[in-house]
């Protein structure tokens, strides 16, 4: 009798089991063959996806900050579509253009000049160009790292996450990625002190090479500006009281170079903002 209720309590919890697995793996696979939803968007338009609107500049990306500017500058007809949903590459911002979706700003200014017939480097020297693909590759592969240990990293209070509303459960997940990131990257390996004069030394040369210019190049803004700027705007107005701050306020004419992007490109700045969480951005 009793080897019979065992038998019968066996029976049923393999059977419970089974259908839990069951159900968790139609789950995942139903989640990983399921195709979003595909929404209709104008014909002709970049539809950029990005996240949220930032507190003080219209992104906490600087990719975002860059391809937004490029395609301002381009006079490219485009919308922007606010959420979390990454790219097919797992990284934001992307696009899609006409049904077809392009991720990596890079690739995506590439598939923009060649569509649009634009070139906005045409009035530089293969001399000038060079420098300034230099100076872009070195803020994007380089000074964004310190400025990403910095931002989320080095700020026990983390207060950058707070302020954009990240719960405490996910900040503890997000900091350890990129502990993660950086120490693969190398820079993480690096003490703060390492870290902050690699930022100062990268700053330093971008401002010596700026010098009075108005733009990297020159009077007027070539297609690296839009890089430069979408890295320097985080460094200037999206420091949250960090240190990395400090150093670009070493630098008047990098400051000055900022606020002249801003003023060029982007007339409804204050209607892309949140201004510190304290309000909803209207554009
Ligand atoms: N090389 C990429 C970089 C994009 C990138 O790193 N985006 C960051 C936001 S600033 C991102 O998606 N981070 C989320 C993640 O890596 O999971 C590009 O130019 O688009």
């Amino acid at each position: 009798m009793e080897i019979l209720k065992v038998d019968n309590l066996i029976l049923i919890s393999k059977v419970v089991g089974g259908t839990v697995l069951a159900t968790v793996v139609t789950c995942l696979v139903w989640k990983r063959i399921r195709k979003p939803e595909k929404k209709e968007y104008p014909c002709d338009t970049v539809v950029l996806h990005q996240i949220s609107r930032g507190p003080f500049a219209p992104s906490i990306s600087q990719y975002v900050m860059k391809l937004e500017t490029y395609l301002r500058f381009a006079k490219i007809p485009y919308m922007n579509v606010h959420g979390s949903q990454k790219s097919k590459k797992g990284k934001y911002p992307w696009i899609e253009y006409n049904g077809q979706e392009l991720s990596d700003t890079e690739f995506i200014i590439e598939f923009l000049n060649e569509t649009f017939k634009i070139d906005l480097d045409e009035k530089f020297t293969a001399k000038e160009r060079g420098a300034a693909r230099a100076f872009q590759k070195m803020l994007e592969e380089n000074t964004f790292w310190a400025v990403t240990l910095d931002r989320w990293l080095y700020d026990s209070k983390s207060s950058g996450f707070r302020l954009i509303g990240v719960p405490s459960w996910i900040i503890f997940f997000l900091r350890r990625n990129v502990k993660n990131t950086t120490y693969a990257h190398g820079i993480g390996r690096h003490s703060p002190e390492e870290v902050y004069h690699i930022l100062d030394r990268d700053l330093q040369s971008l401002s010596d090479f700026i010098g009075t210019n108005k733009f990297l190049l020159g009077d007027e803004p070539c297609q690296e500006d839009c890089a430069v700027f979408g890295q320097l705007s985080q460094i200037y107005w999206h420091s949250f009281g960090n240190k990395c701050n400090t150093y670009l306020k070493k630098y008047d004419n990098l400051c000055n170079y900022c606020e002249r992007m801003k003023e060029r490109f982007w007339p409804d700045w204050e209607q892309c903002i949140t201004k510190g969480m304290t309000q909803k951005a209207t554009k």
